[in-house]
């Protein structure tokens, strides 16, 4: 097709996007006057658009494809499931075989006696699952005061009601008068670099961890049915916990008999360097939730895990559980999070091939700590982050209207590189199949575009 012709496509479907389509996260007069990119294919850890242009995408779409793009056995996995059996429901005491089995995968996977689940469609599900459960829980050991919820200032749960509310990202919070009563974050979030910067790292767990215990005294332990917060904290600037952080935070929770719940919808499924990033991390949860790379984002799905007393108590019930969705365990999503985890098995993603390029990854972004720019760069498995700062020694920040984050996020576009801008942080979140060579680019890329950022700042 003739470059041309090219553009004419694109345009007509920019403005069919643009007269009927809002987007998330997105400030529409700013998106029309410039025109949505429109992304025609991918391919391994590559996009292209519908210009042709090659993008290599280090943010595995929104943290999720795990497998990368095109991946042969998931469309076929898909298609097979979709000829036969397109759609059931798993109400009225029926089920499928693709759910059936990948239930059954999944519980294996999880760490000891987190093998009941519900299925949904999105993380936020997920995570309005969990809260409706962890109520439904407690209703039924007969302490119903044990309803208010506690998460943390920068966590990410989602967009739904409940999931807005467990969202300790604020801003997100006032366009729809939230958060709902019930749900408390407290602060400071487990983020080392930007918050404690005359305290050890190890200083800083005791004083994140007795933000919990506070805030559970404050409440009265008998108000209080479950503490959430992700392993890593993802949309919040890739946030690793400072040493020993979850194994207290688990002590805590247990002392005053409050549920432990890990939002795994970004660190779930090899991410972290382990299936779930409770198993990185040391720590047993009462609940998981889990979506993204469930399926390597192929399909949209995603699962409440319970464990322990919860699973027990819900699970033995002598009474409905009257929760569930039209599309919970649909055979499609499920026969594609099958195909997926048995894909990332086979090609050993979280055992020592998936370590011996998580370990490059670590090894190579760490390179970058040398530019001017850099004031931290953490990261695990296959999350990375470079920490963009004014001055190294003293950790000061950009001025936020200089959008140094951001020009380094656009520049690194412009060179054909996907990664994120959390405020001035750079994140990244690869597909785990990712390559050396993948990650030399990656990286290089990413210098490059530090520099170009440099100039661009006159710092
Ligand atoms: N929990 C966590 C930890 C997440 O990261 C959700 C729940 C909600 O999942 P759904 O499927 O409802 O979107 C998420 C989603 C970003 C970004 O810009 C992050 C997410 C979604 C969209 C954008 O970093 N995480």
């Amino acid at each position: 097709m003739a470059l041309g012709d090219n553009r004419t496509q694109t345009q007509s479907w920019q403005e069919a996007d643009s007269q009927h389509h809002l987007h998330p996260f997105t400030t529409h007069p700013e998106l029309r006057a410039a025109g949505p990119r429109v992304i025609t294919r991918g391919e391994g850890v590559y996009i292209y658009d519908s210009e042709g242009h090659k993008m290599l995408d280090g943010m595995s779409g929104l943290w999720c494809v795990q497998l990368g793009y095109g991946n042969k056995k998931l469309v076929e996995a898909g298609a097979e499931a979709l000829a036969k059996l397109s759609y059931y429901n798993t109400f009225f005491q029926t089920t499928n075989p693709y759910v059936a089995e990948l239930a059954e995968l999944v519980a294996k996977l999880t760490p000891p006696g987190l093998d009941e689940m519900v299925f949904a469609n999105s993380g936020s599900e997920a995570n309005d699952t969990a809260v409706k459960l962890v109520r439904y829980y407690w209703n039924l050991k007969k302490r119903t005061s044990k309803k208010a919820i506690i998460t943390r200032e920068l966590s990410y749960h989602g967009v739904t009601l409940a999931a807005a509310s467990l969202t300790g990202l604020t801003p997100m919070h006032p366009q729809f008068d939230l958060p709902l009563p019930g749900f408390h974050h407290i602060g400071p979030p487990p983020y080392w670099y930007g918050y404690a910067k005359d305290c050890s790292p190890e200083d800083f767990t005791d004083v994140c961890v007795a933000a919990l215990e506070d805030k559970i005294l404050e409440l009265g332990p008998d108000n209080v049915g479950a503490f959430c917060g992700e392993p890593v904290m993802g949309a919040g600037g890739m946030i690793t916990p400072p040493p020993g952080y979850w194994p207290k935070i688990e002590a805590i929770c247990h002392k005053y008999d409050v549920l432990l719940w890990s939002d795994e919808v970004i660190c779930g499924f090899g991410r972290t360097g382990s299936w779930f990033g409770c198993q990185t991390y040391g720590f047993n949860p009462d609940i998981i939730t889990v979506a993204k790379g469930l399926s390597s984002g192929y399909q949209p799905i995603s699962a409440t895990i319970l464990g322990g007393d919860v699973a027990e108590t819900i699970r033995s019930a002598d009474q409905e559980m009257s929760h569930g969705f039209t599309y919970s365990g649909h055979p499609v999503t499920a026969a594609v999070a099958l195909a997926n985890i048995k894909e990332m098995q086979r090609l050993d993603l979280v055992g020592a091939d998936g370590a011996e390029r998580a370990a490059y990854f670590q090894e190579r972004i760490r390179s970058l700590m040398d530019h001017p720019l850099a004031g931290e760069v953490r990261g695990v498995g296959f999350l990375g982050a470079v920490e963009l700062v004014e001055d190294k020694v003293s950790r000061k920040h950009f001025p936020e209207k200089r959008n140094v984050g951001l020009t380094c996020r656009n520049a690194c576009m412009e060179k054909g590189l996907i990664i994120r801008a959390v405020r001035d942080i750079m994140v990244m979140s690869p597909p785990l199949v990712i390559d050396r060579s993948e990650i030399d680019e990656l990286v290089d890329t990413t210098r490059q575009c530090m520099d170009i950022t440099l100039d661009a700042i006159g710092a």
